[in-house]
């Protein structure tokens, strides 16, 4: 079927029924909340005349659950390095065929090599963004009653009991993510945080136990807005969605002073990816996204948006100084030195790390 050039808007797509074009006229969505720029979807519909329908989630969980079910009717996903290497195992994904990516080359190649490692070739994913798991607190209320030379970046704050208890009635956030959190926890013990070893989630597991009574909720984005309000004062969770709780709290001058800390002892390095899933039913909408996304412009707008870092090499000179320069999205060496990467889990220890994790969560 031939499209004359007036034909560009999504209104039109929806009146050519059944031809492949009005199909690709159609792009669903599901990436993680708090993820684009409030423009980022809204320009891409403008220019293309591709009506977006946006989903979100804040776990990998989420999406693996969604993935695995089949049919999901996504066409773009954005997993984490670790779940999406034993997604692309299973055949969740399609390849992705960069000669028709015109601006792939702006992907900086050094992240791109080390995102390999979870798939070869990088054949089924586009890097979006990367990140760490840290500590968001509301600086005057911890200060209060920790005093003022209690270390802020160490995870005693959040792990060792007594010191929890503290700020118990001021609110303990933690991400409902068992695995990552899991992996900082061995970590701070001093194992590996890819142990699958039972002793070693024991040994967590108590860690956590521990703690737990002091804990105010697990969740994955409502430590945003409630850290930003005053209604939290600690929260482990990903940098970006902290150093958003910290602009809007400043945005609202109510006085609310978030800060925001790699932990010292070390903690997860993350990348999230772009990824089509093998059923999906607009690949080429799809395509036409990732592509978008990879241009300097609306990579820099994003990023300037969502605190994260965006593995792009044609965005870096347009990103504000508050990102560029900001130690919690581009940590010095010496705290690099201490990141750590996550491999997949096999699902015999995910069936147990979800039962401990059950347990944690309610205080069994
Ligand atoms: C965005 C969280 C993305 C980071 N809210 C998790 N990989």
């Amino acid at each position: 079927m031939k499209i004359s050039h007036a034909c560009l808007s999504a209104v039109c797509a929806a009146v050519i029924s059944g031809s492949v074009v009005a199909e690709d006229k159609v792009l669903n969505i599901y990436n993680w909340s708090d993820y684009v720029s409030p423009d980022t979807v809204a320009n891409f519909e403008k220019e293309t005349g591709i009506k977006v329908n946006y989903d979100v989630y804040d776990s990998n969980e989420a999406l693996e659950a969604k993935l695995m079910a089949g049919s999901s009717g996504y066409d773009l996903v954005f997993p984490s390095n670790s779940f999406f290497e034993r997604q692309v195992k299973a055949g969740a994904y399609q390849a992705i065929d960069k000669s028709k990516l015109s601006n792939y080359k702006n992907i900086d190649q050094q992240l791109a090599g080390k995102v390999a490692r979870h798939d070869e070739g990088n054949k089924h994913n586009v890097p979006y963004a990367w990140g760490t798991v840290g500590i968001g607190y509301n600086v005057d209320m911890v200060k209060a009653r920790l005093g003022e030379d209690f270390q802020l970046d160490s995870l005693d704050m959040l792990l060792k009991p007594e010191v929890a208890a503290k700020l118990q009635d001021c609110g303990i956030a933690i991400l409902d993510s068992p695995a990552e959190v899991m992996s900082i926890v061995n970590n701070y013990i001093g194992e590996d945080p890819n142990s699958e070893s039972m002793s070693d989630l024991k040994a967590s597991d108590k860690v956590l136990a521990e703690a737990r009574p002091y804990y105010k909720y697990f969740h994955s984005s409502q430590y945003i807005s409630d850290l930003a309000n005053g209604d939290i004062c600690v929260a482990l969770g990903y940098n970006g969605d902290l150093l958003q709780a910290k602009d809007r709290a400043e945005e609202a001058g109510q006085g609310v002073n978030i800060s925001f800390s790699i932990p010292k002892e070390g903690t997860l390095l993350w990348f999230d990816l772009m990824a089509i899933p093998a059923d999906a039913p607009h690949p080429e909408a799809a395509m036409q996204y990732i592509n978008y996304i990879l241009r300097g412009d609306v990579a820099a707008s994003l990023s300037n948006y969502v605190f994260y870092a965006v593995p792009n090499t044609a965005a870096t000179p347009m990103l504000d100084a508050e990102i560029s320069e900001n130690k919690g999205i581009y940590p010095i060496q010496t705290v690099k030195d201490k990141l750590f990467i996550q491999v997949a889990h096999t699902p015999k220890f995910d069936r147990s790390l979800t039962r401990t994790w059950s347990n944690i969560k309610t205080g069994r």
